[in-house]
């Protein structure tokens, strides 16, 4: 009893900063303008009524196995030595057995949630939701005028601006550019919030440090483009009831009534042929077709536009891994130049960050994601960054030291986009 108190009273104190993270609207319903408050791990989990996932370990041996996994349903999130673990609809976890997989262990999301929940969200209220990224956006706009631009490159399915700032001191708004430029992203998967941070805090350093001479000759030579929240209405669909839902994928309502689309299975890259799946209910839908989504037509119209991008970087989270094409084919990338340009880079930012490099293909083969389709489609050098952690919801804690050795490797990568081939030399 005197616990429960003391969590409300706790829970009190803080959410009154966070007030105001949660005021949304969605769908025309008025959801409540503050957290639901946190009493206890066993009375939290009820939020997450009428959710019919579980948290399964899945016997898998290879990327095959994996591979497998993923197009029956199951989002893995965490991958052991012969095992898997994710989340799975259950009625796609059921057909599991038939299709000749092992389960070593299941449990409903809400037996899930009790043991994982903590003090959460409150303690976290140091995460920026979408209007806090947009004031944090505008307000690095607002401090250097002279070298950065706001703007959004398109809208999500609920209408949210996808918003980008750029930095570059020579050229504003929209105008293209001839300098070699840099894409980085972050919160394609609406949990990952860790990666919004880490994009936000890359932009904060960049122009913190614009004076710097390190600095300030990328300013002078490079177009940098930093978008963090490129699915913002997953990231705020997430925290919507004032507690972590778990969830992947965008918003969008499909045929069955279950919501959203898995963006990094989204993009035209050998598009729903390995490790995505068809099941619009399942974590790695991949929509009904190859960009269906408006958050994946805002990335592809924005790439489109500009020929100078050499270099990306997709802010994922977790498992500490640096990860490069190709994701949806368990081959090497064919052009050898570009093959040791790829893996010098990983080494490169690996060098910084203590993830491991590796072809995303190895881990598992999963089509359509964002770095496969930037480089078949217009060569550049793309990258997925899996933040370090061993939950998508590690604790305020986690964002400084993720995003200093994160920012490194940005720096890094920014040193190569002038000429990437240069490292193949
Ligand atoms: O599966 C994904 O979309 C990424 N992992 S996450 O846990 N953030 O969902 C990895 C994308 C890289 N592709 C492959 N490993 N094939
Ligand atoms: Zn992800």
């Amino acid at each position: 009893m005197k616990k429960t108190l003391y969590a409300f009273l706790l829970f009190a104190l803080a959410s009154s900063a966070a007030a105001g993270s949660f005021e949304q609207l969605r769908d025309g319903l008025e959801l409540p303008s503050a957290p639901v408050p946190f009493l206890e791990a066993e009375a939290s989990a009820q939020y997450l009524q009428g959710d019919s996932r579980y948290w399964v370990t899945v016997m898998a041996g290879d990327k095959y196995d994996r591979t497998g996994l993923l197009e029956a349903g199951l989002d893995i999130v965490e991958i052991g030595k012969d095992t898997v673990s994710g989340f799975i609809e259950k009625t796609e976890m059921e057909q599991l057995a038939a299709k000749g997989f092992i389960v070593k262990s299941r449990q409903a999301i809400q037996e899930y949630a009790k043991k994982h929940l903590k003090d959460f969200p409150a303690a976290d209220a140091v995460y920026h939701n979408y209007q806090e990224t947009l004031d944090e956006l505008k307000g690095l706009a607002a401090a250097n005028p002279g070298e950065t631009s706001l703007f959004s490159i398109g809208r999500t399915i609920e209408g949210r601006d996808i918003w980008c700032l750029r930095i570059n001191p020579a050229e504003k708004g929209e105008t293209p550019s001839a300098r070699p430029a840099a894409f980085f992203m972050g919160n394609h998967h609406a949990r990952e919030h860790l990666s919004n941070e880490v994009a936000l805090a890359l932009a904060a350093h960049l122009l913190a440090r614009k004076a710097e001479p390190e600095i300030k000759k990328y300013l002078e030579t490079l177009d940098i483009y930093i978008a963090p929240l490129t699915n913002p209405d997953g990231a705020e669909y997430d925290i919507q009831t004032g507690k972590y839902r778990w969830h992947r994928k965008n918003t969008r309502v499909n045929a069955d009534k279950t919501i959203g689309v898995d963006l990094n299975r989204n993009y035209d890259s050998l598009w729903c042929q390995a490790g995505s799946s068809h099941y619009p209910s399942a974590d790695t839908y991949c929509g009904p077709y190859a960009f269906s989504e408006p958050e994946t037509q805002a990335v592809r119209n924005f790439v489109e536009a500009r020929k100078n991008l050499k270099t990306l970087m997709s802010y994922h989270s977790y498992s500490s891994l640096l990860l490069y094409p190709w994701a949806g084919k368990a081959v090497p990338v064919e052009n050898g130049k570009d093959r040791k340009v790829f893996e010098a880079m990983a080494k490169g930012m690996t060098a910084f960050t203590g993830y491991k490099p590796e072809q995303s293909s190895d881990l598992y083969v999963a089509t359509g994601d964002t770095t496969d389709w930037a480089y078949a489609a217009r060569g550049i050098f793309s990258f997925t960054t899996e933040l370090e952690g061993t939950t998508f919801y590690p604790g305020a804690a986690m964002i400084e030291k993720a995003a200093a050795k994160n920012i490194k490797a940005a720096v890094y990568l920014l040193s190569v986009t002038d000429d990437p081939y240069k490292l193949a030399q």
